[in-house]
């Protein structure tokens, strides 16, 4: 990266739809919750992976599974909140779309609303403090938890939607992709649609999923995760490819993720350039920030470098994004202005 390229990437204004908390969590965050918690005996390496490396999917959420270990009380939620929050300011992003699973932990007490709660105080106190970004939160569902949790998950988003003065405004559907089915799902899912949650899925993150894709894209979601096997070309089909033209779905798109979790070969075979060549909306996001070793900057970096873009075609698409926010439409407003304000200190 040459350092000029570096700024500019840094300097453009960015939207952020696809970062599940406790995968975007800093090595410098780690290091403050390793002091918290030397017990658990856990090392840096089990909650990051570098450059270079590779997992499978599956060692991925075994990533995640340490991590939530480190991250189980109030006071933690809070810390890393607010780290991910300013980290995210400081590359750059202006708006933000959190997620992430409400936990419930015995051994703390830590119950599912006060985990949203606490996450919910986080972005009010980093409102409060004037970090430049304006931050959402999409409360996620764990597919291997099942049909019931899902249940459960929609109406506490519910609450909060009503409650959080527009802080709240969605359902993100992850975990896993190998566990369950989301034909079981579509109930919860249904009813969050039904009370004006926006939807997030994951969909065809994996090869096999096409039954319960074209499934879940009948609802239609407002937006999509991944999407790594929907065309025919890696054994997806031209049905599921036409049903989200049709609806205009916008796609969330993580090049490092899926190149580390091998379900992409390398990056100039990752699906942003299928998706991009057709005109259809792409949103350049991390995923997971902490666990893939990355920052927005450099996603949309290794996008216009592997892919050929123009400093014009990035900017584009990152103004792009906002009509792909879950905002009201004056706070898409706000933002196409912030851009129109920064582009002139963006290209000089
Ligand atoms: C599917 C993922 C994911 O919710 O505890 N998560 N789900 N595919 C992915 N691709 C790599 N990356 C993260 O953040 C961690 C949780 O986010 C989901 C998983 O459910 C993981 O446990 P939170 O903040």
């Amino acid at each position: 990266m040459d350092s000029e390229a570096d700024a500019f990437y840094r300097e453009l204004p960015k939207v952020e739809l696809h970062a599940h908390l406790n995968g975007s969590v800093s090595v410098q965050t780690i290091e403050k919750l390793l002091v918290r918690k030397p017990h658990l005996n856990v090392e840096r390496s089990m909650t990051a992976i570098g450059k270079g490396q590779r997992r499978t999917l599956d060692e991925c959420f075994q990533v995640f599974k340490v991590i939530h270990q480190l991250v189980d009380t109030e006071e933690d939620i809070l810390m890393v909140a607010t780290d991910v929050i300013k980290e995210f300011a400081a590359d750059g992003v202006k708006y933000l779309e959190l997620r992430s699973t409400p936990r419930e932990e015995k051994n703390t007490g830590l119950t599912k609303k006060r985990y949203v709660e606490t996450v919910l105080k986080a972005i009010q106190q980093c409102r409060n403090e004037d970090v430049d970004i304006d931050v959402r939160f999409l409360v996620a569902i764990d597919r291997r938890n099942g049909a019931q949790v899902a249940m459960e998950t929609v109406k506490l988003a519910e609450e909060f939607m009503l409650s959080s003065d527009g802080l709240v405004v969605g359902i993100d559907l992850s975990g896993d992709p190998t566990v369950g089915h989301g034909k079981d799902l579509l109930p919860a899912l249904q009813s969050a649609k039904n009370c004006g949650l926006k939807l997030s899925l994951h969909l065809s993150e994996v090869l096999s999923q096409l039954e319960e894709t074209d499934l879940l894209l009948d609802l239609p979601p407002d937006r999509i995760g991944h999407g790594t096997f929907l065309h025919p070309e890696v054994g997806g089909s031209e049905d599921l490819v036409q049903k989200v033209l049709k609806n205009n779905i916008p796609l969330e798109l993580c090049l490092t993720s899926n190149v580390k979790g091998q379900t992409v070969p390398c990056y100039a075979k990752h699906h942003f350039n299928h998706w991009y060549q057709l005109g259809h909306p792409c949103v350049i996001c991390t995923d997971d920030k902490g666990v893939f070793a990355t920052d927005l900057s450099q996603e949309y970096q290794l996008a216009a470098s592997t892919f050929g873009l123009s400093r014009e075609a990035v900017w584009k698409l990152s103004h792009q994004a906002i009509d792909c926010t879950f905002a009201p439409d004056a706070v898409k407003q706000q933002l196409r202005n912030k851009w129109a304000e920064l582009k002139p200190q963006v290209f000089q």
